[in-house]
């Protein structure tokens, strides 16, 4: 349920008092010290097993209790999923405080109806619906309510949904089996959201700020500056930005100076990448996640290794693309390495290296071009000049066919640009091929002012199918105050009877 508690964002030891109102996705029932859990709630979800989740508001009653910001409606969106209209999560599909909604995960595969109808076989001989190559692992829900996703998201309102191929015997939340991965208690969610506090410690928002809130204090899973001990072995960890508007680099330092300070992505958006790559940081806009791995047992007991974001934002508009000196302020969680032995059996990063997790699926003709220019207006945000109407669709792709998309943006701003429903292929970024970065199907990508080192991207183009359900779904700036006002489009996917298919 969504729900409204209070939180203590620090350590409770230092600042017993420092409770902020939350609104956060909790359990129907309490733990057993009567308490809810915030910020950090996380769905384990499998392929082949489909989900019927019942959302229910328990948000403030009165709409006018909301300390000076949110609503207290709400549309839980399943971010990246593969899901029919009606259980997206859409920004028009809010419902008011006391009701209930029911959402239907089928936690299927892209394709499953439509272009891989008889499903497909891995290489290691298992038979899934749908087409194996759109496998994916970290999803994320939170609040779409339209106008309100910024002020209902920074309140709290997003979580995590993993989403596992054991079907396929890949990602199998079981290290022994598949493609090995660090799991139980080794693979951890991580949420960076910017929060910026009255001197009470209630979370303030500024509603007349419509470029991007820049918190004072970056907060990791609803903590400012927590500690994890961890074991001398591998851990995954699954990077999210929350947002609202700061774009981060994460990096690592140690007391260690004798380890290097590098991590092994092995996702983009959630999605395993062809090959585990060796990386020194990694940058993420909004909404945008990446699954590393962090080998611990080349470190000594008692060493200390900081996360840290380095990227310089000074406002809403986007990083500078400024990398700073590492300090106290550019550190966010902090690792203390325990003295205890532990059994790793996950895969060696050399295999990570070497295997093939996902390929990137085979492309099929395109003929259907669009382009969408993500500017700015009379001090708000458009796409083709447009604000964002609730009774206009811009476009409709017919179900089971394939478009390439190009997405410009000028003026200096920066774009973390999200779509519902499909995941895309990058085939240019300014006109270059790929790099690491965009090399996996993605659901977010940045464009504009510094999207990747201090370069910035003007133009970008994709590859995306429409598949298997017909019905409306969004396209939309995810630095959540640029979407708010109103920086979205929606599509609908037609069959080909429809008068509109492909307009
Ligand atoms: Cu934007």
């Amino acid at each position: 349920m969504a729900k409204e508690i209070d939180w203590n964002f620090y350590s409770a030891a230092e600042y017993p008092s420092f409770n902020s109102k939350v609104w956060t996705y909790t359990d129907m029932n309490p733990n057993s010290k009567g308490e809810y859990a915030a910020g950090v709630l996380r769905f384990k979800a499998q392929y082949g097993k489909p989900v019927l989740m019942r959302m229910y508001n328990a948000l403030p009653k009165d709409g006018r209790d909301t300390q000076g910001f949110g609503i207290n409606q709400c549309s839980p969106h399943l971010h990246n999923a593969h899901n029919p209209p009606e259980s997206d999560g859409g920004p028009m599909r809010f419902f008011d405080s006391g009701k209930w909604y029911d959402y239907w995960y089928p936690n299927v595969r892209a394709g499953f109806a439509s272009t891989h109808k008889n499903g497909t076989t891995h290489p290691n001989g298992l038979w899934c619906p749908g087409d194996w190559q759109e496998t994916q692992s970290t999803l994320w829900f939170h609040d779409h309510r339209f106008d309100f996703t910024a002020q209902n998201v920074y309140k709290g309102l997003a979580s995590f949904y993993t989403l596992f191929s054991d079907d396929i015997k890949l990602d199998t939340d079981n290290e022994t089996t598949g493609l090995r991965l660090p799991s139980g208690e080794f693979d951890i969610p991580l949420l960076f959201t910017d929060k910026v506090f009255d001197q009470t410690g209630q979370m303030f928002y500024d509603t007349f700020n419509i470029e991007g809130i820049i918190g004072d204090q970056q907060t990791v899973n609803f903590k400012i500056k927590p500690f994890l001990t961890v074991k001398r072995r591998k851990y995954r960890f699954r990077f999210l930005d929350g947002g609202p508007s700061r774009f981060i680099e994460l990096s690592l330092s140690s007391t260690n100076t004798k380890v290097p300070t590098t991590m092994t992505r092995i996702a983009n958006c959630g999605n395993l990448l062809p090959k585990a790559q060796i990386v020194s940081s990694i940058r993420l806009g909004v909404a945008e996640r990446a699954d590393v791995i962090i080998d611990f047992s080349k470190y000594n007991p008692g060493d200390v290794i900081y996360l840290e974001n380095r990227l310089e934002q000074l406002n809403g508009k986007g990083p500078t693309g400024n990398i700073l000196l590492s300090s106290s302020k550019t550190q966010l969680l902090k690792f203390i390495v325990s003295a205890d032995t532990v059994v790793d059996n996950s895969a060696s990063l050399a295999t990570l290296q070497t295997q093939v997790m996902i390929p990137m699926p085979t492309k099929k003709p395109a003929p259907k071009k669009r382009s969408f220019s993500f500017d700015t207006s009379n001090g708000a945000w458009t796409v083709n000049g447009q604000f964002y109407n609730p009774s206009v669709i811009s476009a409709y792709p017919i179900e089971g066919s394939a478009e390439e998309w190009t997405l410009t943006s000028g003026g200096g701003w920066s774009h973390p640009v999200h779509i519902h429903h499909e995941e895309f292929q990058i085939i240019n970024r300014n006109g270059k091929a790929p790099a690491i970065d965009d090399l996996s199907r993605k659901d977010v990508t940045r464009i504009g002012q510094a999207a990747q080192l201090t370069s910035g991207t003007s133009s970008l183009t994709f590859y995306m199918q429409f598949r298997d359900w017909y019905g409306d779904y969004p396209m939309h700036c995810h630095n959540v105050v640029h979407e708010d006002h109103a920086m979205m489009i929606r599509f609908k996917i037609v069959p080909p009877t429809d008068p509109n298919a492909g307009k």
